[in-house]
């Protein structure tokens, strides 16, 4: 997670003087002299298109018309973090032509308009259209934290179900945690009081490093299973960190 932060801040560092210096910014960095076309694409909210070396991990996705009449993207939805490079590995494994759009949900809404009214085939960075059997990919850095969404802006196909949210957020997995928790640190604290029925404990702790918290006393939250290894008065080494926007002991010993 402190690389992912680490590697999002250095993008910054590097897109910024890119714009400032206009065309002959980059000298004599390579990577960047190629990034000139993706400009406008790059102050999009949902991101900026991606290099293939820069893949964190690729996602297969199906579109398709299913036998009830709907039209559908398999997975359903996508979680990200931000600063993630994602390729999505696109397949039609439909009848009809489909495409796979990222942007807002408000662009997806005005594109879709658009359509409507003429159907424009794009060769957009942030979008595939395939023909059925086509296969594709995408490939796209998420740099904002927000929902975003995908979808076939073919006419009709929004609405039959073509589209599902992209969440772009530094909120961990279960899976990912328990990976995180190998060269995580422990602070120290004392329990001062626990309230088993609210699943909330108030701990006297030390600075907490990974959430950039000085000593304090605070309340956390805590899962059955935690409270059930606590008592008021001892003291603790433990893990604290945000789960679904509450600071939550995530460890202890
Ligand atoms: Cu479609």
């Amino acid at each position: 997670m402190k690389n992912l932060l680490l590697k999002t801040a250095i993008a910054f560092t590097l897109s910024a003087p890119a714009f400032a210096a206009g065309s002959h910014s980059g000298g004599h960095d390579e990577a960047k002299v190629d990034n000139h076309a993706a400009d406008h694409a790059a102050m999009m909210l949902v991101g900026k298109p991606g290099t293939a070396e820069d893949v964190d991990r690729t996602v297969d996705v199906i579109m398709r018309e299913t036998e009830d009449g709907q039209m559908i993207f398999e997975p359903a939805s996508f979680d990200i973090k931000p600063g993630e490079t994602i390729r999505f590995k696109v397949k039609n494994a439909g009848e009809l032509e489909h495409e796979f759009v990222l942007d807002t949900i408000e662009q997806n809404v005005v594109h879709k308009a658009l359509m409507a009214k003429m159907d424009m085939e794009h060769d957009d960075p942030n979008s595939i259209r395939l023909d059925a059997g086509g296969e594709g990919e995408v490939i796209w850095t998420f740099a904002n934290e927000g929902t975003f969404e995908f979808a076939c802006l073919m006419p009709g196909h929004y609405e039959s179900g073509m589209h599902g949210p992209i969440t772009v957020s530094m909120e961990m997995a279960p899976a990912d945690m328990q990976m995180a928790q190998a060269d995580v640190e422990y602070s120290t604290g004392k329990i001062k009081k626990i309230d088993a029925k609210a699943g909330k404990v108030t701990i006297i702790h030390g600075p907490l490093a990974k959430l950039d918290m000085p000593a304090m006393t605070m309340v956390f939250r805590a899962d059955e299973e935690m409270i059930a290894k606590m008592s008021e008065g001892q003291d603790i080494e433990f893990v604290a960190d945000r789960v679904k926007g509450k600071l939550t002991v995530t460890e202890m010993k």
